[in-house]
């Protein structure tokens, strides 16, 4: 690249974040954003798993793609201007994909390792092997660090209200470096309340072996004229200090440093802060450093002119995000949908109000489950058992219906249960099975307005209208449907009121006494008895048993209960291994007009 080997990152730089961070890219783009950048500084993701893809971040108010490619070879060839990579691959897999992107160190010159617990012996031939490549290694155990103005690691920095606080949308002169992140944030507080801010912050990470040491970054800073000041802030531990302290005294860093050991009352911390000898601890550290001229020059750089005084400059104001600004109860929105009758977001499934644990200890049945999620209500027991009588009743009528005829021809197709069980219910309709709610609404509308059976069928008889609910294909009065003889029985038994059931029987009388497959059918025979439910249970107000008639409740019966059916068809013709079914063309009456020869119409003779 075009950047000296001291500056590793500027406003140019472009990156790779090698695992699926969204948050944290996030958090870089936003950061990029405050800063003024005009491209982001994250390029590509990079994920071996789940395929070539791409992910959608905020980009200021605005959104933008980014790319997830499955290998850094395929990312490097389609990037080329970045030469970054946040690496933030797990303790196991970190190793091989670091060996992997140090494989592109002709691209690639920095690496920050995210990772924890990564074991040393990996730790230290990656080391090794990045010096080789000159390929500067970040971490591992670290955040990485931060350029303010120009380019952020992962999450250094912390939120963007601490990096607006600190002023890390623009660059000061002051250059650290540190072990911690944690410790870092609290730098980029101090330096931008006493100084001009951070020119640039590293956090070397906690490990025994870092790939990169303090000695390292505070020569970069050193070779950095745009960087003015040092800060070094160790810990105890280790004996990396040692070595600033050599560079100070041979005249290598000549800028003023300011530095500090923590952990002066520590003999062991963590990672690789422990004191295997006295020289390790912090007091020692501290003592030594003093000892060369660490100290915080009397005279102000700005006095001496060696920094500046830029303006200030307000950073462009990142938009909240949504689900914070919710959190803080900074914002409210209309909600686009509206629920009713089920919960699942605290302990405990709820069904319209009632605890799933009590669903069994009542031992309210399937019919008690369709009454709270349909009507939202608990139903007396003889009408929750009416509602299981009925999805029994129709769980299956033979393979010939319609529908099921239907379901078996998707089944050998070599369809999925879905589709196959889908195939059967977008069969069911007025003439079969779904004549329940039209049905309700002719025979109750009939009644209520006062017309005799023999009207009500002559009426329909001159509108040219089929009565819902009435016929059937193969049943008849001598061939009576036993279902239907069923359902009368239960709900004579029952119920405490059926006078739409007497109505519809009346009706049945009629249309019987011209063609005697003319029965209340199945359909009719429950949708009339269900009228006869929702009236008189004393669970509905009339206009709620209108209302439930009219968007559709009743078919949903039909449905629910032939779904048990359909979906046996299905495993029927698998466990037969069923062929796919083609219909006997000598079955079917082809009948074809000729049209090969053009027709011109309205041509004079
Ligand atoms: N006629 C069910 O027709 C069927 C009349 C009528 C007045 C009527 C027919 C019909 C209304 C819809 C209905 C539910 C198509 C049926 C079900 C579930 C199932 C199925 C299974 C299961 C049968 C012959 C003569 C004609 C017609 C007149 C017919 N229906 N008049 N009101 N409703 N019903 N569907 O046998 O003078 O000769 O011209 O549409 O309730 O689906 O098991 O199969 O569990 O799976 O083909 O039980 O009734 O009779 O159409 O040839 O009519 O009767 O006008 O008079 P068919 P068509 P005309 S239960």
């Amino acid at each position: 690249g075009s950047r000296p080997a001291y500056r590793p990152f500027d406003g140019s730089t472009r990156s790779f974040v090698y695992g699926l961070q969204p948050r944290a890219i996030q958090g870089m783009l936003d950061f990029d954003y405050s800063c003024g950048r005009k491209t982001p500084s994250v390029a590509a993701m990079i994920y071996p798993f789940g395929g070539h893809h791409i992910q959608k971040f905020y980009w200021g108010t605005k959104e933008t793609l980014l790319p997830v490619y499955t290998s850094v070879d395929e990312a490097v060839a389609k990037h080329p201007d970045a030469d970054v990579v946040v690496n933030f691959a797990s303790s196991r897999s970190v190793y091989s994909s670091t060996l992997d992107i140090l494989k592109f160190s002709s691209q690639i010159r920095s690496i920050a390792i995210i990772a924890e617990g990564v074991p040393e012996r990996h730790a230290r031939e990656l080391l090794w092997r990045a010096k080789e490549a000159g390929v500067l290694v970040i971490g591992p155990a670290t955040v990485g660090g931060i350029k303010p103005g120009c380019f952020r690691i992962g999450n250094s920095g912390g939120m963007m209200d601490n990096i607006i606080a600190s002023k890390l949308y623009r660059a000061g002169c002051v250059g650290y470096v540190s072990k911690s992140g944690g410790m870092s944030n609290e730098l980029n507080n101090i330096l931008s309340l006493v100084t001009n801010g951070t020119y640039e912050g590293i956090a070397i990470g906690g490990d025994r072996y870092p790939g990169s040491t303090f000695i390292d970054h505070l020569l970069r800073y050193e070779a950095d004229p745009q960087c003015k000041m040092l800060v070094l802030l160790g810990e105890v531990g280790g004996v990396e200090e040692y070595r600033v302290i050599e560079a100070v005294k041979q005249g290598r860093i000549t800028k003023p440093i300011v530095a500090w050991a923590i952990g002066t009352g520590a003999v062991r911390a963590c990672g690789g802060s422990m004191a295997d000898s006295e020289m390790e601890t912090a007091d020692a550290k501290n003592k030594a450093m003093r000892a060369a001229g660490f100290v915080v020059p009397e005279t102000g750089l700005v006095k001496k002119g060696v920094v500046v005084p830029k303006a200030e400059m307000d950073p462009p104001v990142i938009p909240m995000d949504y689900k914070w600004a919710q959190e803080l109860g900074l914002i409210r929105k209309p909600a686009a949908f509206i629920s009713t009758i089920s919960d699942e977001r605290g302990q405990e499934l709820l069904y319209a109000g009632m605890r799933i644990s009590d669903v069994f200890k009542e031992d309210i049945g399937l019919g008690g489950v369709v009454s709270l999620l349909w009507f939202k209500r608990r139903l007396p027991a003889w009408a929750t058992k009416f509602i299981e009588m009925v999805l029994m009743l129709t769980a299956d009528h033979g393979p010939a219906v319609s529908g099921a005829m239907n379901t078996i021809v998707a089944s050998r197709a070599g369809k999925d249960l879905i589709s196959s069980l889908a195939s059967g219910l977008l069969t069911i309709g007025s003439r079969f099975g779904g004549a329940l709610d039209e049905a309700a609404s002719m025979f109750s509308q009939a009644r209520d307005t006062g017309l005799t059976p023999r009207e009500f069928v002559d009426n329909s008889r001159k509108a040219n209208k089929l009565i819902s609910g009435i016929g059937h294909k193969i049943k008849s009065v001598n061939n009576p449907d036993l279902r239907v003889e069923l359902v009368k029985e239960y709900v004579r038994k029952n119920f405490p009121s059926h006078s739409l059931l007497d109505y519809a029987l009346a009706v049945e009388k009629v249309t019987t006494a011209k063609k005697d497959t003319l029965i209340l059918n199945v359909d009719g025979c429950i949708a009339v008895c269900f009228v006869d439910l929702l009236r008189d249970s004393g669970a509905f107000t009339a206009d709620e048993a209108d209302e439930y008639i009219k968007i559709g409740t009743l078919n949903g019966l039909f449905v629910l209960g032939r779904s048990i059916g359909f979906i046996g068809h299905h495993l029927d013709q698998k466990r037969l291994r069923a062929p796919l079914y083609r219909h006997p063309a000598d079955d079917i009456f082809i009948n074809m007009a000729d049209v090969s020869q053009p027709r011109v119409l309205g041509r004079m003779q």
